[in-house]
């Protein structure tokens, strides 16, 4: 039996044991510690979920650890942490700025299941239209994305619907489960996942208060994103495998894309 420390606000630690994601969460709430991090109002039954998938005979206890914060320029920042042995190991993490700032959000969405890796790293905007939005964004992000790109292979199509969503910085990769796939998420994807954070912060900490109608405009935008990620969550189907879908449908729209 696996039991993991209690969790009662949405910034006490997250420890799950043997979890592979533990080093890029804990990089995460070192980068973000000195923003004076604020919980996030997080219902104790999203904050820590652990329950048992798997056959009768080998049954695999799969923990779901839920953090959170919210700070001066970010209305919500939270990662969702699964831990399930061989079944699946996943942390998926988004920064939603408010809207009164110009910023893009920062998504990763770091996953391990049976048949390999998934990795995704972005910068993804409220409107891609928006020059005044993308544009500075991209001219810094595309050399830090070049850069690590050129160490990993290319995941494949997405399906056409995401386009909006995306940056040209979008980092997407898959490789095999292994000695290979470890080496290369120790020595690019896990320095990469730390070049699009700090990136992003450098870019919040510069940001300065927009008018209330830039404001409206950019919020109209993170809630088309938002909708969009809810609906199509492709963690959906392996959530709902584990929780039943009264506790994933909850937590998809009143904790991971709640805006
Ligand atoms: N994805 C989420 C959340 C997850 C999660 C909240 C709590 O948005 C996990 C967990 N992503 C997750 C899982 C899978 C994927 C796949 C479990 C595998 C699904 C499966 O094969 O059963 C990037 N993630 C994917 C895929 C893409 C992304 C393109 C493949 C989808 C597919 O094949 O249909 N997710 C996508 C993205 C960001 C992101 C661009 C932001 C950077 O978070």
């Amino acid at each position: 039996m696996i039991t993991t420390p209690p969790r009662h606000h949405s910034t006490d630690p997250v420890v799950l044991p043997n979890w592979a994601w533990q080093p890029f969460l804990d990089d995460a709430v070192q980068a973000l510690e000195p923003l004076a991090i604020q919980p996030y109002p997080v219902e104790e039954r999203f904050l820590l979920k652990e329950d048992q998938t798997g056959s009768k005979s080998k049954p695999v206890t799969v923990t779901t650890a839920t953090w959170a914060c919210k700070t001066e320029k970010f209305r919500q920042v939270r990662a969702a942490c699964v831990s399930g042995g061989a079944a699946a190991s996943v942390l998926n993490f988004v920064i939603n700025p408010l809207a009164r700032f110009d910023l893009p959000f920062f998504g990763g969405d770091l996953v391990t299941l049976p048949s390999g890796h998934l990795l995704a790293l972005d910068l993804q905007p409220a409107d891609k239209s928006d020059e005044a939005h993308t544009q500075h964004v991209w001219d810094r992000l595309l050399p830090i994305f070049e850069r690590w790109r050129s160490k990993l292979p290319d995941g494949g199509p997405i399906p056409a619907e995401a386009q909006p969503y995306f940056s040209p910085g979008f980092l997407w990769t898959r490789l095999p489960l292994g000695a290979e796939g470890d080496e290369l998420i120790a020595t690019v994807v896990r320095p990469a996942f730390q070049e699009y954070l700090n990136l992003y912060l450098e870019l919040a900490s510069e940001a300065q208060p927009v008018s209330d109608n830039r404001r409206d405009l950019l919020l109209a935008g993170q809630r088309r994103y938002t909708d969009y990620r809810a609906e199509k969550d492709p963690a959906r189907g392996m959530l709902t495998r584990f929780y039943g879908s009264e506790w994933t449908e909850d937590y998809i729209h009143t904790v991971l894309f709640d805006l």
